[in-house]
């Protein structure tokens, strides 16, 4: 068997992949006729999945959520996520979603129709999946307050964590303190996207006044020898997403040397490989598994390693974890 096929049929788990940004290009723009919202004109899907920067990005991810309305659009980008990822022999998949981001669609409707998907998929491919809502920085501590109020009203098992999302460069994580250790009393485990397009700080502020166990991305820890260390010795997991930094980090290059996933695997971290918004990027499960190999040099045991890591950091209580994994 090929190294490429060998490395799409490991047995994965995936835990930081939006649903909103999984959304296949043919049913977006299917869904956007259907409702009559959503999606600028373009003549090619390939025009519309096209930016440079996170701003650019989220502008267009904006656009896409426009176009989810129904219970049954939610039930089907929910079920097409996850038979992609399964087809990718993913096993067990943690995801955020922007509820917030369908507006005027109340957040019952939206985890029906996602709580749908995600019985189907399991019956169909086995795949078991947790959710994990993110909160718009961008909106503010106080709409955070109502966003958990939301949340919490629309509980259920399958829903395990709070994440914290969207631009991040201008919205630093210690506004959210309040509201994340409210999500914490309430049962909720914590992560957020730090060290992305923020700075290192960031990672240090999300680990210290969001109390969060993860870290979404992490990149510029490369510039903090000591929070490097630090993050080392607590066992924080980095959910890192190897083609997402070709469009919104300065690292364009996945072959470069100084590639910081290349770096924080060398400095002993814990890293795992995830697909973010894998149609968005152009990408899948296993490419992402096989770019790792191929552009940031992990050999197959650091492949394990790093699936291992995705268990080790996935919110699976254990005896669901014994079972599955
Ligand atoms: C996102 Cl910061 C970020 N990156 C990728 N996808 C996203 N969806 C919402 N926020
Ligand atoms: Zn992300």
């Amino acid at each position: 068997m090929d190294v490429s096929r060998l490395i799409r049929k490991l047995p994965k788990a995936e835990i930081h992949i939006h649903l909103e940004g999984a959304i296949r290009p043919d049913t977006a723009m299917e869904l956007a006729a259907k409702n009559g919202v959503g999606l600028p004109d373009c003549e090619r899907v390939a025009d519309l999945y096209s930016y440079d920067n996170l701003l650019d990005f989220l502008a267009v991810y904006g656009a896409i959520a426009d176009s989810i309305v129904t219970v049954d659009d939610f039930r089907r980008i929910t079920y097409e996520m996850l038979a992609s990822a399964a087809d990718n022999n993913c096993r067990y998949m943690e995801f955020f979603i922007s509820p917030h981001a369908h507006k005027g669609v109340p957040f019952a409707r939206q985890f029906e129709g996602i709580r749908a998907g995600m019985a189907e998929a399991e019956t169909d491919f086995g795949i078991l999946s947790r959710i994990i809502p993110g909160m718009n920085r961008e909106l503010g501590p106080a709409a955070g307050e109502h966003y958990l109020d939301e949340i919490l009203a629309n509980r259920g098992d399958d829903l395990i964590g709070l994440g914290l999302d969207y631009n991040e460069a201008p919205f630093p994580p210690e506004p959210y303190a309040g509201v994340f250790a409210r999500a914490r009393k309430a049962g909720l485990r914590l992560t957020a996207h730090a060290g992305e397009s923020g700075a290192a700080a960031f990672i240090a502020g999300s680990l210290d006044a969001l109390k969060v166990e993860r870290i979404d991305h992490g990149y510029n820890i490369v510039d903090d020898p000591a929070l490097i260390a630090r993050c080392r010795d607590e066992g924080i997991a980095f959910t890192c997403c190897p083609s997402t930094t070709k469009y919104t980090t300065s690292w364009r290059d996945l072959a470069d040397p100084d590639h910081p996933i290349r770096r924080m695997k060398a400095a002993g971290l814990a890293v795992t490989i995830n697909s973010d918004d894998p149609p968005m990027f152009a990408t899948d499960l296993g490419r992402e598994f096989e770019l790792a190999h191929s552009e940031l040099g992990f050999t197959l045991q650091d492949l394990r390693t790093a699936i291992l890591a995705s268990l080790e950091a996935a919110w699976l209580d254990d005896t669901t974890r014994r079972a599955w994994t």
